[in-house]
This record gives C-alpha cells, structure tokens and sequence, in this order.
C-alpha cells in the first residue's frame, strides 16, 4: 500500500480516473508518498507512518500473481484524512 497526499483541488475521483486512463500526471504529491512492504498472504505487518495532516490517498498498486491489473484499477483505493 502507498498512502499518497491528495493535491490541493484534488478529489479521489481525479485520482481513480488517473488510474484507470493512465493519463496525465497523478492527482498526487508523489515526493511525499510513503509505502508499505509488499507481504505474502496470511502474514501481517505493523507499521508507523508519519504523516502531515491533510487527505490522503491508500493505495494498491500490487497486482495478481497471475498478473492482470493493480489492485487500485480495481477499486483498492481509499481516502484518508489525517487529523
Ligand atoms: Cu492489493
């Protein structure tokens, strides 16, 4: 999972339109994108992350083994306000 600040005018369905067109340049502060480690199934991580206050954007870029689209172009995409 990525956790990606939302630019400033920007809404989640900017984001999911990004995603499944893959045009433009992502609503996103990308410099500011933290991610998570990529784990296998029945496993589990704690993680700390340091976030500034604003609206965030978690996302899934992780795909199938078998391949096919990342996860986000399937809906794993959430925002999140961080007080
Ligand atoms: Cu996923």
């Amino acid at each position: 999972m990525i956790m990606a600040p939302i630019k400033r005018g920007k809404t989640m369905d900017d984001l999911r339109k990004s995603i499944s067109t893959e045009e433009g340049p992502p609503p996103i502060e990308e410099e500011k994108t933290v991610g998570t480690a990529v784990l296998d199934g029945g496993t589990s991580q704690v993680v700390d992350l340091n976030l500034q206050k604003g609206k965030y954007a978690a996302v899934c870029f992780i795909t199938d083994r078998k391949g096919g689209p990342p996860h986000a172009a399937k809906g794993m995409v959430m925002e999140v306000d961080i007080q």
